[in-house]
């Protein structure tokens, strides 16, 4: 039976956008395991109150919900061993980092470029959650925030350095094959490509040569996926 996967929507219910459920989806087709996607919106929190917790991803495998994305890659490494994300405790350890460097550098630097084209891509009934809540957080309204884009996008590349030195060398974070690492990175271009125009890298970037490879992974999950082209 398929692993049912709740899944951030825009307003058009085929484009996913999230990074947290990207990692899962590539995480999911790693194993080689069926997936059947629900589109959830933001103000949807009812459709996953079953969950005890309003955050996508989640899954549904048989009788099982598991919610957040790296306890979800836990769980299939420990459930379906064949094919890990993760192969060993040091492996898992430095994922961690790479998660943690994503969540606070990779994904805020991207948010000050994409957020004005996450909300216009929205179902109008997310809008006026996702403004009230995410200018809370920023401070300021979400055009002052990703003004200036243009400007912003040089330092953002800059700011990727660690990554394109690592993969100026080695074609995946994981070595010869991509591991979760990678799949927990690539979540931040995909959120990109699935809801903006901007080119986010240059064309001979050597991310870009990655993230190339890892569009095309899995017969094309990735590339396929509604978005624009990069
Ligand atoms: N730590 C969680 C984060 C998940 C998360 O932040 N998901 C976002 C979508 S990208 C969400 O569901 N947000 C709901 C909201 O902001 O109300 C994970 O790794 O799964």
């Amino acid at each position: 039976m398929a692993i049912t996967l709740y899944d951030l929507a825009a307003a058009e219910a085929d484009r996913r956008f999230s990074p947290f459920c990207w990692r899962t989806r590539l995480a999911l087709a790693h194993k080689g395991l069926a997936v059947e996607t629900v589109p959830w919106r933001f103000t949807d929190g009812d459709k996953i109150a079953f969950s005890g917790q309003g955050k996508v991803p989640v899954i549904v495998d048989g009788g099982k919900t598991v919610f957040d994305s790296w306890t979800i890659a836990d769980y299939l490494d420990a459930t379906y061993p064949d094919r890990p994300l993760l192969a060993r405790p040091c492996e898992r350890a430095l994922a961690k980092f790479i998660g943690n460097w994503t969540d606070t550098v990779l994904h805020p630097g991207i948010s000050r470029l994409i957020m004005l084209d996450v909300f216009t891509h929205l179902d109008p009934k997310d809008r006026p959650y996702f403004r009230t809540s995410r200018e809370a957080r920023i401070g300021m309204t979400i055009e002052a925030f990703c003004a200036d884009r243009d400007a912003k996008l040089a330092a953002f590349r800059q700011s990727l350095t660690p990554l394109r030195a690592t993969l100026q060398g080695q074609p995946y974070l994981g070595g010869e094959a991509p591991n979760y690492a990678d799949y927990i990175v690539f979540g931040g271009f995909q959120w990109v490509r699935c809801i903006s125009e901007v080119q986010l890298l240059a064309a001979d970037d050597p991310i870009a040569a990655w993230r190339q490879r890892l569009l095309d992974a899995f017969d094309g999950l990735a590339s396929k996926a509604k978005g624009y082209p990069c």
